[in-house]
């Protein structure tokens, strides 16, 4: 069911009046709001668009305010997808603030605006309060005309009136996206999800080490593929090098969860640093195979992505014997020094069907081939993609929260589409595009494992904002497992 878009004066209307915009002129003022919006007794999506009065002066005239929340007949209501709502804004080229939007009786001026400012509000309008009762999924977007630094009944005041209605009448195209994807439904959640053992040992790792020793704290390429967990550490006083030649002699350095090359670790041991190695266990494993075989005089075929760091670090183990084979192509093709003598291994983090395709073509080749004990790609990369599976079948649309350069993440969505719904990746809620959602009444989420639950969560609040109000979480596994920590942070 589309949304409907409410604008109180004509002038308002005619603005936002656009193909496939269904707009309702309500009227100015809390009495005809209410009105009007006591119309809305199903659960039609109502957008309230016009111009406001900002209360501070962060806001400017010709801003445009998504509501985090407005007034109800009981306290503040919020309104969850607003960071949806303004990341299709922002993507308009708009400047969008998000926070409380306060209703008043009349028009607010002067003084006035330094109480509704008190309270934490951004801009006070006349109507929005009066819907914050429809039973369906609610919005509210407001363009600044008049503030604190340019108020009311100002020679400028019309000419910051007719900036505020263009700024609406470019807000048209992403407030027709948000009606078109509100609607009812159902939140699947695929479980297990996001944060493994190796990533929450690694974040570990950097929060002790800087506890322990103090900023700054280096660390060699992102600790894991995540943009919100490398700033959130970054914040804290991490400094995130590509090479260990950066660092200064004699720092504490932590080694990234995806591990690396025995010639890292010489050259950090050349500048004596202080060196914790978060590389996860289970990478350590696939490093151990490897050498293993090369030392016995294998070619060791290691499946996997020759760009991605942890195949770097693995390759490193044994560069003249470690031929990388990227898919099943590629493993017709291989030639090694000796059939009787070749080994393979995996990066941890590949699509598990992909990986078995690519090693039975290899098997075939070189009956002889030794293969690792057990399977290199790791119970999490695994039990998320079955995860994920089991949510696409019933999905229209699955989001994937991780960031691009996350193999294990981008491998859940190829999961999910392999499936057959459209999926995507996220790095969070403002890269979600709201037409992906036009039409998808189940939405199916998961995230990397990298990728931190609170994103998961901040998700699930807006698009059930957005009417996907049942959340189901589809658990295929339990995970209970847990590393030890390097004892220079244990
Ligand atoms: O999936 P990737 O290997 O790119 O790595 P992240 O996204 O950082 O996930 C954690 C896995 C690290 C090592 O396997
Ligand atoms: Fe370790 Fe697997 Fe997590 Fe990578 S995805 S850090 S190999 S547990």
């Amino acid at each position: 069911m589309s949304g409907v878009v409410c604008a109180p004066m004509h002038l308002e209307a005619a603005a936002l009046r656009a193909p496939g915009v269904r707009v309702l002129h309500t009227g100015m003022g809390p009495r005809r709001a209410a009105e009007s919006a006591r119309r809305f007794t199903g659960t039609t999506p109502v957008l309230v668009a016009g111009i406001a009065g900002g209360v501070t002066d962060s806001v400017r005239p010709g801003d445009l305010v998504v509501a985090t929340e407005i007034d109800g007949p009981d306290g503040p209501v919020p309104l969850r997808s607003a960071p949806l709502l303004a990341g299709a804004l922002r993507r308009l080229g708009l400047t969008v603030h998000t926070g409380p939007v306060a209703s008043a009786e009349s028009l607010v001026d002067g003084t006035e605006r330094e109480g509704y400012a008190a309270r934490g509000a951004l801009a006070v309008d006349m109507e929005s309060a009066q819907f914050a009762t429809v039973p369906g999924p609610l919005a509210v977007v407001r363009a600044i005309v008049d503030t604190p630094e340019h108020p009311l009944w100002r020679p400028g005041t019309v000419r910051r009136g007719l900036t505020g209605l263009r700024s609406l009448r470019a807000a048209a195209p992403a407030l027709r996206e948000w009606c078109e994807a509100a609607g009812r439904g159902e939140i699947l959640r695929a479980s297990p999800r996001s944060f493994c053992a190796g990533v929450d040992r690694a974040i570990e790792i950097v929060e002790r080490a800087l506890e322990r020793y103090g900023a700054p704290v280096y660390v060699r390429r992102q600790i894991v593929h995540n943009i919100h967990v490398v700033r959130r550490l970054e914040d804290m006083g991490a400094v995130f090098v590509q090479e260990v030649d950066e660092v200064p002699a004699g720092a504490t350095t932590v080694l990234a969860a995806h591990g690396v090359a025995p010639s890292v670790r010489q050259a950090a041991a050349a500048k004596d640093l202080r060196v914790i190695d978060a590389t996860c266990p289970l990478v350590t494993k696939v490093h151990n195979e490897v050498r293993r075989y090369s030392s016995r005089g294998d070619t060791v075929l290691l499946i996997g992505h020759s760009d991605h760091e942890e195949v770097e670090g693995t390759v490193g183990e044994a560069p003249e014997q470690v031929v990388v084979v990227e898919d099943a192509s590629a493993a017709r093709h291989v030639r090694v020094r000796d059939p009787e003598k070749v080994a393979y291994a995996m990066q941890t983090t590949l699509a598990v069907d992909e990986a078995e395709e690519i090693a039975s073509v290899l098997r075939e080749r070189f009956p002889a081939m030794s293969a690792p004990r057990r399977d290199d790609i790791c119970y999490a990369t695994t039990n998320r993609q079955r995860a994920v599976r089991a949510v696409a079948d019933s999905a229209d649309l699955v989001l994937v929260v991780g960031s691009a350069n996350s193999s294990n993440s981008k491998r859940l969505v190829e999961v999910a589409r392999r499936q057959g719904p459209p999926a995507h990746l996220v790095d969070d809620v403002s890269e979600v595009d709201m037409r992906w959602l036009a039409g998808a009444r189940r939405v199916g989420i998961t995230a990397g494992a990298s990728a931190p639950p609170h994103l998961v969560e901040e998700l699930t609040r807006c698009l059930a904002g957005l009417g996907r109000t049942t959340v189901r979480d589809s658990q295929v596994a339990d995970e209970d497992i847990r590393f030890t920590l390097p004892r220079e942070v244990g």
